[in-house]
């Protein structure tokens, strides 16, 4: 269905703008032509079918309009999208997720069923499989969702020994995880990576926004010239045990509370959900991953395994790692992942 690709897209554009709100696309089609487009704006602002439905204007009317997600039908910040999709005399709707606020849950069909108009669950496309599954989880549990992910190479190391950088993975898992990274509001590295490896963690070579990025900085000082502070907006989040005078102003400094690891990464992951934040995107090394997965804190896991061999390195496994399964094949790597049940 390219027209629900094209929503997906739209999307993303809403996704570390929307929160608490789901980031949801909506395109109006007439004729085989996309007339109009639409994502979720900030809280309080027009949801993603408003926005598409203003942009077609009276090209709407015995349009098809596709949403990512079950148009809403009650009032909140906002009036209901189902008001919206029957004045604009909306002929039908395709949506690719039932939006799980008990307050809209499979009440939307009936009403716009009494308005003569179907609208009709699709299943998204194979990309936007997962899409929700943060959405879906924060309105169960109030709790951001956090992914993981490592890259390793055929022989499970993660890095050189001298912890020189080395690009272990292919273009593919590259764009894959350009993908990825744009469906999280925020993304986290540990001190220990941003100092080796000096990342950026944009989004580069797809469409989409940059996740708000964070370190979990520990005890390690940073220096200000690392490129994770050459954008100051939004500022990077930095997490640590010790005060950081070469950041002030340039960093949002945050003290941890503990000595202990899990009460930190509890304390970060609290903020995550006062903020409202779905998706945690969590990029490890391998310290960082073993101390999240032994916290047991975290609800899914990406390995991308590498045909590459480094012969020596840094190694990551310690023997804590979920089984996981292949979901991904690519030329040069293979995805693995695990999903825990996290209450
Ligand atoms: C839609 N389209 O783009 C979004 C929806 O307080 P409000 O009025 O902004 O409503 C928020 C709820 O609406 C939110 O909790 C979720 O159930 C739904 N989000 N619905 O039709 C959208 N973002
Ligand atoms: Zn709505």
């Amino acid at each position: 269905m390219i027209f629900l690709q094209e929503a997906f897209e739209e999307a993303l554009k809403a996704v570390g703008v929307s929160f608490p709100n789901p980031a949801v696309g909506a395109v109006v089609v007439k004729e085989g032509k996309i007339v109009g487009r639409g994502h979720t704006q900030v809280v309080h602002g027009p949801h993603a079918e408003v926005m598409a439905l203003r942009d077609a204007g009276e090209l709407a009317n015995g349009a098809t309009l596709f949403v990512t997600l079950e148009p809403c039908c009650h009032y909140g910040r906002t009036p209901p999208c189902t008001n919206a999709i029957i004045q604009a005399k909306i002929q039908r709707v395709f949506f690719a997720h039932r939006d799980p606020n008990p307050l809209v849950l499979g009440k939307s069909e009936r009403i716009l069923a009494d308005a003569g108009i179907v609208s009709e669950y699709v299943e998204p496309p194979q990309e936007f499989l997962r899409y929700y599954e943060a959405y879906d989880y924060f309105v169960k549990y109030q709790r951001p969702f956090i992914e993981l992910k490592i890259a390793e190479s055929a022989d499970g190391f993660i890095a050189n020994a001298d912890r020189a950088p080395v690009q272990i993975s292919g273009n593919e898992a590259s764009i894959w995880t350009a993908k990825w990274r744009r469906t999280a509001e925020c993304i986290l590295i540990g001190g220990g990576t941003a100092l080796a490896d000096n990342p950026r963690l944009t989004v580069r070579g797809v469409c989409g926004n940059s996740p708000q990025r964070i370190v979990l900085a520990g005890a390690r000082l940073l220096p200000r010239t690392l490129h994770l502070f050459e954008m100051t907006s939004p500022k990077t989040i930095v997490y640590s045990r010790i005060p950081q005078p070469d950041l002030k102003e340039i960093a949002e400094l945050k003290i941890l509370p503990s000595n202990d690891f899990t009460e930190n990464w509890k304390c970060i992951l609290r903020d995550l959900q006062e903020k409202g934040i779905h998706r945690l995107a969590v990029e490890t090394g391998a310290t960082l991953m073993q101390k999240i997965l032994k916290s047991g804190l975290w609800n899914r896991i990406y390995v991308i395994r590498s045909q590459k061999k480094l012969g020596n390195g840094l190694a990551w496994r310690s023997g804590n790692e979920p089984a996981m399964q292949c979901i991904e094949k690519f030329q040069d790597d293979e995805i693995f992942s695990a999903i825990q049940e996290l209450h």
